[in-house]
């Protein structure tokens, strides 16, 4: 399999996440990334390749024109103000304050245009997002020219942003943009398996009201895991979309045995729906010692999950999001990959 790859994505390097009231280095790291391709090299999955550059058009697809100028331009905007740190919201418009009007302060706009307050934006994060959209892209024309499967090693991740909002460490939504692709390329039906351990809200919202691209998620359950508002059972998708999203929240403590039943549930929604083609969302913070989630899958399991998805026999993209226990992010993503090559072990 071969993955597509992209050094800049060590623009995104903010120093600062907010949690636990403390402003920490972040868990979205450089490192991640580093460790994934030293891993990907080690395994000899495949080739390693650079990414080109795509037309905006395919990031206009899946986002607001405006959200995308504020995001090229917030750090030079927040810089300008005289703020002295990292660009982090701390004001939303919440359910007491319904006006839909856009703040003209970039202060105001970060909380219009951000659904968390954990991701700093720094100098760079842009760049960044815009190499890893680039990244997702390449990836998909792999599949185009003929590839059976691909892998983009996306970083900053991507899909909790939605339309016109950042946060969960993401600013582009690398796997929509992909599906967007792979549809004009060809596949009437597409499919997105998010087993990422959070509910991937971006990518369900954007796609929420289509026929064309099913969303299936696997995470932990919102009413006690980030992102907290969005990803229960009972969104199953609205007007052309209705009956195109599929949410399976599982408890704190959830082992593969019970998490491998909720992926074939997934795997067979996915078939009976039809799918020309399938985008993972790949993130491994399903992974026992992961530092800010609550699955227990065990490094071998990932091998299982990457076998099980081939079982579907579809032309499949990877797409990296999370995980955070960084110096084995390397072996549980490659045992994915490693996985779907070799189906029977
Ligand atoms: C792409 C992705 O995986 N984004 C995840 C963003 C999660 N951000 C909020 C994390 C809050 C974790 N709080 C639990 C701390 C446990 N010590
Ligand atoms: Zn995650």
């Amino acid at each position: 399999m071969k993955t597509v790859y992209s050094p800049e994505h060590t623009l995104r390097n903010a120093k600062t996440e907010l949690t636990g009231g403390q402003l920490v280095t972040p868990f979205e790291c450089p490192q991640r990334a580093n460790y994934v391709l030293d891993a990907i090299k080690l395994a000899q999955l495949g080739d390693v390749v650079m990414p080109t550059q795509w037309s905006r058009h395919w990031v206009d697809s899946v986002h607001d024109k405006n959200y995308l100028t504020f995001l090229d331009t917030v750090w030079q905007r927040w810089v300008n103000a005289g703020n002295q740190g990292e660009a982090i919201p701390n004001v939303w418009p919440s359910r007491s304050m319904p006006s839909q009007r856009i703040p003209r302060h970039i202060e105001g706009q970060l909380g219009y245009y951000s659904l968390a307050g954990e991701t700093s934006i720094s100098e760079g994060t842009a760049e960044a997002a815009w190499v890893s959209a680039n990244v997702a892209l390449s990836a998909a024309e792999l599949l185009n020219h003929g590839e059976h499967s691909a892998f983009a090693l996306c970083r900053p991740p991507g899909h909790h942003a939605s339309n016109d909002q950042f946060g969960g460490y993401c600013f582009i939504n690398n796997a929509a943009i992909a599906a967007q692709k792979l549809r004009y390329d060809g596949a009437h039906r597409v499919a997105i398996l998010d087993v990422d351990f959070h509910h991937g809200n971006g990518t369900q919202d954007i796609f929420y009201r289509r026929d064309d691209v099913l969303f299936c998620s696997i995470h932990g359950d919102p009413m006690v895991a980030f992102p907290y508002f969005l990803g229960f059972a009972d969104e199953i998708g609205e007007g052309p979309g209705k009956g195109f999203n599929l949410n399976i929240p599982l408890p704190r403590g959830t082992s593969y045995s019970i998490w491998r039943a909720a992926l074939c549930r997934a795997i067979t929604k996915i078939l009976s729906y039809g799918a020309d083609a399938v985008v993972v969302s790949l993130g491994v913070d399903t992974y026992e010692k992961d530092p800010i989630s609550f699955f227990k899958l065990k490094s071998n399991d990932f091998i299982n999950m990457g076998q099980t998805i081939a079982e579907m026999g579809l032309p499949t993209l990877f797409v990296m999001e999370g995980g955070y226990a960084v110096e084995e992010i390397g072996t549980n993503t490659v045992n994915v990959l490693k996985g779907f090559e070799n189906p029977t072990g």
